[in-house]
């Protein structure tokens, strides 16, 4: 069989919760195989970020060269790019392969406050990736870069992801996790692509798990490239990310992560 194929081009993160193996967990989910490009090797636990070794960029280069001259990929997520010459790197490979789903996840800042992003590598992303982009999944504290401004209601999101679309981005998806919120409050994510989409559920209040954005994208990604349009894509990616989020897994002493796989967990017989 000839699976439908991701390119999730980002950073490996130790504790299996985010980074390249929480999106090769939400492709597979989505009956998707994942290419892998690594840019950056972290070392982290559920405590946070403590060390990131970031690939050089000729290295980032070729790997994508070695996979794309052999296997075609039906779309690209990107996530952690460190630094701004791999952030050329990749936005000159698209350009080369010509990739057109290329869905950004636009990551700056890990959950525990590490930088994940240089300031150099955020004007290069704005600069020569946003432009190549059919999708961009910013947080709202990533928006509020993004767009130059402050953020502290859904109308603030409307405004920003407009802000971003001019960047040359057809789809703005902001999530709408980081807004204040108690656990009557709904977190809604908006979709922007000329016409405005409201994606609502309820806070939960273990709230924003480690690797949810991450897999976010990838579930994006992966409609995408099944043929789904960006409706459709949001709102399953939405779906999944709740039900992900609701089976977060307790790994160690620090946050929890979300895990796609939770309903196979609970019946699995291969488990003790
Ligand atoms: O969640 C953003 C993210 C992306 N990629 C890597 C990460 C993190 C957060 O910690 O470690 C590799």
């Amino acid at each position: 069989m000839k699976p439908v194929k991701i390119l999730c081009i980002g950073g490996s993160d130790s504790s299996g919760g985010a980074g390249t193996q929480a999106d090769l967990k939400a492709v597979s989910f989505c009956g998707c195989w994942g290419l892998t490009v690594i840019t950056a090797v972290t070392a982290q636990n559920t405590k946070g970020v403590l060390g990131i070794y970031p690939v050089s960029p000729e290295f980032v280069g070729r790997q994508m060269d070695t996979i794309l001259k052999d296997t075609a990929s039906d779309a690209v997520k990107t996530g952690m790019l460190p630094t701004s010459e791999i952030v050329q790197t990749v936005a000159n490979k698209i350009k080369k392969y010509k990739l057109k789903k290329v869905i950004v996840d636009p990551v700056m800042i890990a959950k525990g406050g590490r930088i994940l992003m240089s300031n150099k590598a955020r004007t290069s992303l704005v600069k020569d990736l946003l432009p190549l982009a059919f999708a961009a999944t910013p947080n709202v504290p990533e928006a509020e870069v993004l767009s130059k401004m402050k953020i502290k209601s859904v109308f603030d999101m409307k405004k920003a992801a407009i802000k971003i679309s001019r960047l040359g981005v057809k789809n703005v998806l902001i999530k709408g996790g980081h807004l204040t919120g108690n656990k009557k409050s709904d977190v809604t994510d908006i979709l922007y692509n000329g016409n405005f989409y409201e994606f609502s559920s309820k806070r939960i209040l273990s709230g924003d798990t480690h690797g949810t954005g991450c897999t976010y994208a990838s579930a994006l990604a992966a409609g995408i490239a099944k043929g789904e349009n960006i409706v459709e894509a949001a709102l399953r990616a939405k779906i999944m990310i709740v039900a992900a989020i609701k089976n977060a897994v307790t790994l160690g002493e620090g946050y929890s992560s979300a895990n796609v796989f939770g309903e196979i967990f609970k019946k699995s017989t291969l488990r003790t």
